[in-house]
Formats: C-alpha cells, sequence, structure tokens
C-alpha cells in the first residue's frame, strides 16, 4: 500500500513566522487568515507570539504605554464568543492625543469601545491584591480604546486574538481623574454623530474596574511584564464595539469622569 499523506510527527512552532505574520498585517493594514486554522497553538504559545510581534515594534521604535485588558465585560465576550480574560500591550503608537483624528487607511476594520483607563504611580512588579492596588494608581480617567483584528472577518479563537495582541489598534484617554473617586458602577454611553449607539456601566467590567488592576498585575508578572510608573492599564469594554466609518466623531461619556471624542478620517 502506497501512503498518500505523510505525518510531520516533530512539528516545531515557528513563533517568529507567526509574529512577523500578524505584525505585517497591521503595519500593512491587510487582514490575514486566522493563525489557528493551519497551526496549533496553546495560549502561552500565543502569548509568545504577541511578545515576539511587540519586539519587532519596538524595533521600529515603538515605545511600550502599558497594558489592555480584553474580555473584562460579559457584552464584549457574547459579542466575540470568546469566554477568557486576555491581555494585551499598548505603545506610544497607538495613542491619539485630544484633537488628533484617527485616519482610516491605517487600520483594516477598526471598531472603537468605551472603556476605563488607570495610570500607574509606583511600578508593579507582581500580584497586587484589590485592597493594595489603590497604592500603585495615580488617576482615572474615561477611555476609548480602537480594536482592530488583524484576522478577517474579525473573527478568532483565544489564541488567535491573543497572538494578534488583543486586537489593540489605538486608544484615546480622557483627563485624569482623582482615583479615590468612586467607580464601582458609573453609567457609560459610546456615541456616533450625537446619537447614543452603546450604553453600559463600569461595574460590567467584572463587577468593578479595580478587579482589571487586581488581573492586570497577576498576568503581567505570570508572563514576564511589569507594569512601570507612568504607563496606563485600559480595564476593558463595558460594552460591545462599533464598526467606525469616515467621518464619524466617536464620543463617550462617562459619568463623574467626564467625556473625551475623536473624529474618524
Ligand atoms: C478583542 C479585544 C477585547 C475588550 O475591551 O474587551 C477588548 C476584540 O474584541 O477584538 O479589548
Ligand atoms: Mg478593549
Amino acid at each position: 500500500m502506497w501512503r498518500t499523506t505523510i505525518k510531520l510527527k516533530h512539528f516545531i512552532l515557528n513563533i517568529n513566522k507567526l509574529a512577523e505574520t500578524l505584525d505585517l498585517a497591521a503595519f500593512h493594514a491587510k487582514p490575514v487568515g486566522q493563525l489557528s486554522h493551519h497551526t496549533k497553538f496553546t495560549v502561552d504559545e500565543a502569548y509568545d507570539i504577541q511578545a515576539a510581534s511587540m519586539e519587532r515594534r519596538y524595533e521600529r521604535g515603538e515605545k511600550f504605554i502599558g497594558l489592555k485588558m480584553g474580555f473584562t465585560s460579559k457584552a464584549k465576550m457574547v459579542q466575540m464568543g470568546i469566554h477568557d480574560m486576555i491581555w494585551g500591550r499598548l505603545t506610544d503608537a497607538m495613542l491619539l492625543e485630544k484633537g488628533q483624528p484617527l485616519l482610516l487607511e491605517k487600520f483594516i476594520h477598526p471598531r472603537a469601545e468605551p472603556e476605563i483607563c488607570f495610570l500607574v504611580k509606583k511600578e508593579i512588579v507582581s500580584a497586587v491584591s484589590l485592597e493594595e492596588a489603590p497604592e500603585y494608581i495615580a488617576g482615572v480617567a474615561a477611555a476609548i480604546e480602537i480594536i482592530d483584528s488583524r484576522y478577517e472577518n474579525f473573527k478568532f479563537t483565544l489564541e488567535d486574538v491573543i497572538a494578534d495582541n488583543c486586537s489593540s489598534a489605538a486608544l484615546v484617554i480622557g483627563e485624569w481623574h482623582d482615583p479615590t473617586l468612586p467607580i464601582g458602577d458609573l453609567k457609560i454611553d459610546l456615541e456616533i454623530d450625537g446619537e447614543i449607539v452603546e450604553t453600559g456601566s463600569s461595574a460590567a467590567i467584572l463587577g468593578n474596574p479595580w478587579e482589571s488592576v487586581e488581573a492586570a498585575a497577576r498576568l503581567a508578572k505570570q508572563y514576564g511584564q511589569t507594569i512601570p510608573a507612568g504607563s496606563v492599564i485600559m480595564a476593558g469594554a463595558a460594552t460591545s464595539a462599533v464598526f467606525l466609518k469616515k467621518e464619524n466623531i466617536v464620543k463617550a461619556v462617562v459619568e463623574g469622569l467626564g467625556s473625551l471624542e475623536f473624529v474618524v478620517k
């Protein structure tokens, strides 16, 4: 009998090649097929791919500015069909300054989601409890995250999205506020062109956004990433994310933390 297929027994996962695929997809704003469709990899290997793809950005001169948590709310889990919390890395190139437009041509199929952001006061090098977390935080702000999956049709598995730096693409941060303000149950609205398109509460973020700081510290420690003083932690979206179109005016309003907006060009 002739064999018609040959099975490779000693398959070696090419972390750098997979990282390059995702990095180039982001760089050229050209989507790629899901990695999981041709390669099997674990959650830990997905974080290795993420780290390797971020190394390529750092080599181009981008600077690490903080972490983002993902799937910390039910609304997001349901929208994307993923049931585990994830985390990704943010760089200075992703940060939109006040008044700076989001240039559509730099993205594949960007979506916006309203978030709460924390400013780190003291370097976080290991897990911190919910009680200890405020000692490490200098400020809290309303924020908008722009996510842009590098995968066709914004479809992915848990491993795919982690490898893709959790769809991180851009972020806008509002005015910093005193972190002792109560933030456990604030009304959060996302408006497009003056209409509320999504509404939720900060309580949707793990029951309380401070839980996201605890989770970020724990996961960063697990994967060997410290969170330096001056960096930010995006707590995760409180609502589903909304696709963006040219000329959209996108605004987040968070009760007690004010509002922020940007224009899509
Ligand atoms: C993954 C990113 C999830 C959040 O806030 O839950 C996220 C995605 O939805 O593409 O950023
Ligand atoms: Mg997010």
